[in-house]
């Protein structure tokens, strides 16, 4: 049953300034707003980034800053209704656009956030993760875990730019974010290895039978695969079920890293995706096409390269505005953490 409760203001001054002097607080003039009914309070608001928008400061920032003096050349896509300064795009998910140069080295180190790299654009760009050489295209999906060695590189020719996505936010408010820096890895040579031995779902090396599971087995999922499978998942899909692809670990089925999800959803020319709303906070980046969104009222516009942060609980409806062609977002939610945690709901 629901009653009005009390305030702070109904007590007496001589009470709040003792229980102030003796570091204690009372509950009841604050549970609603810890325990608001049925849904959550949220700051986080929905947020588009247009990288039309963002392209020519972050090409410009490569003029500004030279690499060694960035370490990591990074515009930060920060919501501003979480805090410019506290660098997130939803309340657990900060992203970044990432640029490199040609010949340029973001030097080798490793932190307790988990990161990925999904590449906007340009050829010639890699990631090295403890020794494994990961090309990067295109719409590939690179992950680099937390505690793994990594660094980047650029042996082509032009820029190439990614969108990082780290679980950032969360590790730092739980004060253990921290990073150790390190020489250049020994490259091995198995360049992309995991790739060969990962090379299709249902397949794994045998040995892995009897061993226990590899954390981290897969670190690239290429986006000409990932396409290819959404599209052939199309040609036996009703029209009305829903292209959409979690990025998983090889062994395990689940979730690829421990906080953040990964998946890709397609969408068929004209076709508008209105999942059931979820718990779980999320981003939209499109891969490719156009078209509108609608999140929790708030209208967009969106085009290739786009990002948009979505609050948890959030109503959304994205619509494919191309009469004839298919358009493909990248998805990150934070729903493999609250899974673990216990809390994960759609509704
Ligand atoms: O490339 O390792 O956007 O360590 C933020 C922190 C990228 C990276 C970011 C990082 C990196």
């Amino acid at each position: 049953m629901s009653h009005q409760l009390g305030t702070l203001e109904e007590l007496p001054l001589d009470y709040r300034n003792t229980l102030t002097d003796l570091n204690l607080v009372p509950l009841w003039p604050a549970l609603r707003s810890f325990l608001p009914y049925g849904r959550p309070t949220r700051a986080c608001e929905p947020m588009l980034w247009r990288y039309e928008d963002v392209r020519p400061l972050l090409m410009r920032a490569g003029d500004l800053t030279p690499i060694e003096k960035a370490e990591r050349r990074v515009l930060i896509l920060a919501n501003p209704s979480l805090d410019l300064a506290t660098a997130r795009a939803t309340p657990t998910i900060y992203l970044g656009l990432q640029l490199i140069n040609p010949g340029e080295t973001a030097p080798n180190h490793r932190h307790s956030p988990s990161a990925i790299r999904f590449v906007v654009e340009g050829e010639g760009g890699f990631t090295m993760v403890e020794g494994e050489r990961l090309p990067m295209e295109k719409g590939d999906l690179i992950l680099t875990p937390s505690g793994l060695w990594h660094e980047h590189g650029h042996t082509g020719s032009g820029p190439v730019v990614w969108l990082d996505a780290l679980d950032l936010p969360l590790v730092y408010s739980v004060e253990a974010s921290y990073c150790i820096e390190g020489e250049d890895q020994p490259r091995n040579n198995r360049a992309d290895s995991s790739q060969a031995t990962y090379r299709r779902s249902g397949l794994q090396p045998y040995a892995a039978l009897d061993r226990p599971v590899d954390t981290y087995p897969l670190r690239r999922y290429p986006w000409r695969e990932v396409k290819a499978a959404l599209m052939d998942m199309a040609g036996h899909a009703g029209p009305h079920d829903v292209l959409h692809l979690a990025y998983v670990n090889p062994e395990t089925g689940r979730e690829c890293l421990p906080i953040l999800g990964f998946s890709a959803l397609a969408l068929r020319p004209g076709e508008t995706y209105a999942p059931k709303r979820r718990s779980a906070s999320q981003v939209l980046h499109v891969i490719e096409g156009e078209g509108d969104a609608v999140i929790d009222g708030i209208e967009m516009r969106w085009g290739e390269s786009s990002t948009i942060a979505v609050p948890t609980h959030a109503e959304i409806q994205v619509r494919n505005n191309s009469s004839t062609k298919m358009a493909f977002l990248f998805v990150v939610d934070d729903a493999p953490m609250q899974r673990k945690l216990g809390f994960y709901e759609e509704f």
